[in-house]
Parts: C-alpha cells; sequence; structure tokens
C-alpha cells in the first residue's frame, strides 16, 4: 500500500477507504442499524477525503499539512456531533492497514504523519473569529459582514464607498475588508452557523464589490512598469478571490496583470505565457489536494524551453500551514498574502536581473531558480 503519487493512487485511496470504512462498520456494527447504506456511503467518501490529505501530505513531506486538516476536521464534525474519540478511531484503523500493508519508502513517513494527525485530535480546534474590533479597520469589517449577512448588499457597498472617500487604501480594503470577511463567512460555514447559501450571498457581494472598487481606481493615474503578471489557479481550484486581490495589488503597482481565475487548463496557461511574454506567473491551491498538480505543471513549466525561465511564485491555504512548502515543489518564490506578494516579486524580479548581469556573454541557463534565498 503506497500513497505517492502515481497512476495507481486514486485506485489505492478508493480500496483503502472501502477497507477501513468496513472494519470501521465491524467494530461498530450499530453503525450500520443508525445509519444504514447512505451512512456507510458517506462515511467512506469522507474517509477517502482524508487519505487524499494524507497522500498530499506524505507525498509533500510535509507532517504540517495533515495535522492542520485535522484541526479543521475536528472543528467541522463537532458540529454533527462527532467526537475526537470518531476521528482517532478513523485515524487508527488506517494507521493498521498502512502498518499491516506491503511496505515502500514511504511507508515510515506516513506512519509518522497519522501518528501526529492522531496526536492532534486530543488537542483543542476552536479558530477564533477573524474580526475583531481592535485590528485595522475592524469595527468597519465587523460593520461589513453584518450587512451581507443581512441580505443588505447595498449597505455594504455604502460602507465600501465611504471607506474609500475617506482615503483607506484599496489594498487596506481588500486586506482587512474583503480577506477578512471572507476568513470569518469560511469560519462560521464550518461551524454551522451558516448555511452554504449565505457563505455563496456573502462571496458573490464581495466580488461585486471588489469589481466595483476596480473601476474607482483604475480611473486614477494607472501607470504602467512594463512588468508582466499571469495568474492562475491550478487544477480543480475554485477558490479565486484571493488570487484576484493580488493580481488587482500587483496592477494597482503598474504591473500589466492577465487573471485567468479558477480551474486553468494546463495548456491554455502555457499559451498565455507565451503570448503575454510573462515575467512572473502566479500559481494559487487552497485545497491542498491541488499542490502536487501544482507541482507537476512547474515540472512542465520548467521542461519547455519556451517557460523555462518565467519566474514562479505560489500561495494559498497550504502554503500558509506550510511556509516551506513552496521550496519543496519547485517555486522561485511565496508570499502569505497579495501584499506580501509584491515584494516577493519584486525581489525575485531583482534577482533575476543580478543574474543576467552575472551571466552576461554566458550561455542563459539559468531560470531564476533561488530556493531558499
Ligand atoms: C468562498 C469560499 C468558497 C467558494 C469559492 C468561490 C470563489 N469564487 O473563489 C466555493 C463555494 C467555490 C468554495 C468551495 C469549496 N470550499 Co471553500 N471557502 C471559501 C471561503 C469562505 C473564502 C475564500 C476566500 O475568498 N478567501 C479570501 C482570500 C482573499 O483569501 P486567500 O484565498 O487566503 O488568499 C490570500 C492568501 O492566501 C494569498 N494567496 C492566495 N493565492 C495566492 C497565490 C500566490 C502566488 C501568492 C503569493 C499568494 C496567494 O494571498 C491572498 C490575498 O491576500 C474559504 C474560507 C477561507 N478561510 O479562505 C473557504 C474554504 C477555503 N473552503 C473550504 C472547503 C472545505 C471548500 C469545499 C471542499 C467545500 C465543499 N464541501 O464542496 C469546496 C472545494 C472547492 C474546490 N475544489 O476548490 C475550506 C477549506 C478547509 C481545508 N482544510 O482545506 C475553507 C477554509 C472553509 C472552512 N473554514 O472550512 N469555497
Amino acid at each position: 500500500m503506497t500513497l505517492q503519487e502515481g497512476k495507481t493512487l486514486p485506485a489505492e485511496i478508493e480500496g483503502l477507504a472501502l477497507a477501513v470504512t468496513e472494519e470501521h462498520y465491524r467494530v461498530q456494527p450499530d453503525l450500520m442499524e443508525r445509519y444504514g447504506q447512505a451512512g456507510f456511503n458517506k462515511s467512506k467518501r469522507d474517509t477517502a477525503y482524508t487519505l487524499h490529505y494524507l497522500a498530499e501530505s506524505v507525498q509533500m513531506d510535509s507532517p504540517s499539512l495533515f495535522v492542520h486538516y485535522i484541526g479543521w476536521l475536528k472543528q467541522l464534525l463537532a458540529g454533527y456531533g462527532l467526537t475526537e474519540a470518531d476521528i482517532r478511531l478513523k485515524l487508527e484503523l488506517i494507521l493498521g492497514r498502512v502498518e499491516a500493508g506491503e511496505r515502500d519508502e514511504s511507508t515510515d513517513r506516513t506512519i509518522r504523519i497519522l501518528e501526529m494527525g492522531i496526536a492532534r485530535t486530543a488537542e483543542p480546534a476552536e479558530v477564533p473569529s477573524f474580526l475583531a474590533e481592535d485590528r485595522p479597520l475592524g469595527r468597519e469589517s465587523v460593520e461589513y459582514l453584518d450587512a451581507l449577512l443581512s441580505g443588505d448588499r447595498a449597505g455594504a457597498y455604502a460602507l465600501v464607498d465611504l471607506l474609500f472617500e475617506r482615503g483607506e487604501s484599496v489594498r487596506d480594503i481588500y486586506a482587512y475588508i474583503f480577506q477578512a470577511s471572507q476568513y470569518e463567512v469560511g469560519r462560521l460555514w464550518q461551524t454551522q452557523q451558516i448555511s452554504v447559501a449565505d457563505e455563496h450571498y456573502c462571496t458573490a457581494v464581495t466580488q461585486s464589490a471588489m469589481s466595483r472598487l476596480y473601476t474607482a481606481w483604475i480611473g486614477s493615474g494607472h501607470k504602467s512598469n512594463s512588468k508582466v503578471l499571469v495568474s492562475a489557479c491550478v487544477g480543480g481550484e475554485m477558490h479565486e478571490i484571493g488570487l484576484r486581490m493580488l493580481t488587482d495589488v500587483f496592477e494597482m503597482e503598474g504591473w500589466d496583470t492577465h487573471y485567468l481565475g479558477a480551474s486553468v487548463d494546463e495548456d491554455e496557461l502555457m499559451n498565455l505565457i507565451l503570448r503575454r511574454r510573462a515575467d512572473i506567473v502566479a500559481l494559487s491551491a487552497t485545497m491542498t489536494f491541488h499542490v502536487h498538480l501544482m507541482k507537476k505543471l512547474i515540472v512542465n513549466l520548467r521542461a519547455d524551453e519556451r517557460s523555462a525561465n518565467v519566474l514562479i511564485l505560489v500561495g494559498g491555504l497550504p502554503f500558509n500551514v506550510d511556509p516551506s512548502l513552496w521550496t519543496r515543489i519547485g517555486a522561485d518564490g511565496y508570499a502569505p498574502d497579495a501584499g506580501g506578494a509584491l515584494l516577493e516579486a519584486e525581489r525575485m524580479m531583482r534577482g533575476r536581473a543580478s543574474r543576467r548581469r552575472r551571466d552576461e556573454g554566458q550561455p542563459a541557463v539559468e531560470g531564476g531558480h533561488e530556493l531558499g534565498s
């Protein structure tokens, strides 16, 4: 049994999820009486989901990805009446299967990561609110979210207009109003305090509020600095607002930006990188199980001589959970947020310029890789 990337991984995960769920139902026979076949199927699906996180954590040699997921799961499942003992039992059943199965070079790592996940179940998992009056624009962020949650789109727009007119920077409105309220929306959804529909509504209003703001700032003396950014979300990644914010921040600083949004096809991305002569490609992933796709994409970009020299900046939730993850997927840089991304991009561009000066007259073999710098 291996949780390493390869053609057989999805089948391995499905097979293991079935075996673990069957064993779970054997250990607790009342589960079938209480939840029936539908409950069994759901449990198997959830187990497969957990195994995808485990597999990504193993492949990336990043225990914190799995440990963070277990904390998230614990808080999520508490809302459904499941306890830490339920999660621990499932993880122990997975551990038993891994220990009893065929061994390969990833087995010890898998066991170690599972044991860390099991230990995590015993710790508190409550995430505090992302909004507080003593944070920058704290009171306004609470007001903004209140407007969203009461269905008052016009009120939310009016508040944003007021902030813009009184001179708050767009970057601050993005970070302290939009990003903070989106994180809080996620926490409220996870703890079942709001519905999926509420989350969709809040997200939709925030997206339109960003668009309204764009028309205000784009008109105000926008100067080009001739640098080109292409940005995209990899694989089936649907979370695109963070990358859009980042792209806007680059545009505010004069970058020529090309934002492709969610779930971008690799060939289309490649075409655009070449057509726009991108200096930097910004790649975003929120769901941990998309990180290996990002790694594969980076390998492919490097392997093609037409895109081998483009600088690659990465970010999103898994990279914030494990701030050294970017070094293991072959990227040139990472930043935790939109403002940090701009500084990181400037560092990457300076690095490339100085390497070019140094290599003048020599064959161009560099690709801007200064991992860990
Ligand atoms: C809105 C939302 C959605 C929307 C997204 C719509 C859209 N158009 O983007 C929809 C409904 C599609 C969605 C779906 C899902 N979601 Co969702 N979603 C959210 C939510 C509430 C807000 C996301 C957001 O807008 N954040 C605000 C932006 C500004 O922040 P950000 O993404 O972190 O971006 C910043 C930094 O990370 C960084 N950054 C981001 N990208 C990059 C790239 C580079 C290059 C750099 C340098 C930096 C960088 O800079 C950004 C700006 O500062 C989050 C909560 C959260 N904490 O984010 C959950 C959340 C991410 N979702 C979650 C989940 C579970 C899901 C689903 C699995 C739910 C389901 N059962 O279907 C699916 C998965 C879909 C998929 N395959 O991608 C979980 C993930 C938990 C985990 N452990 O992984 C979260 C955390 C909610 C929660 N608290 O439980 N979701």
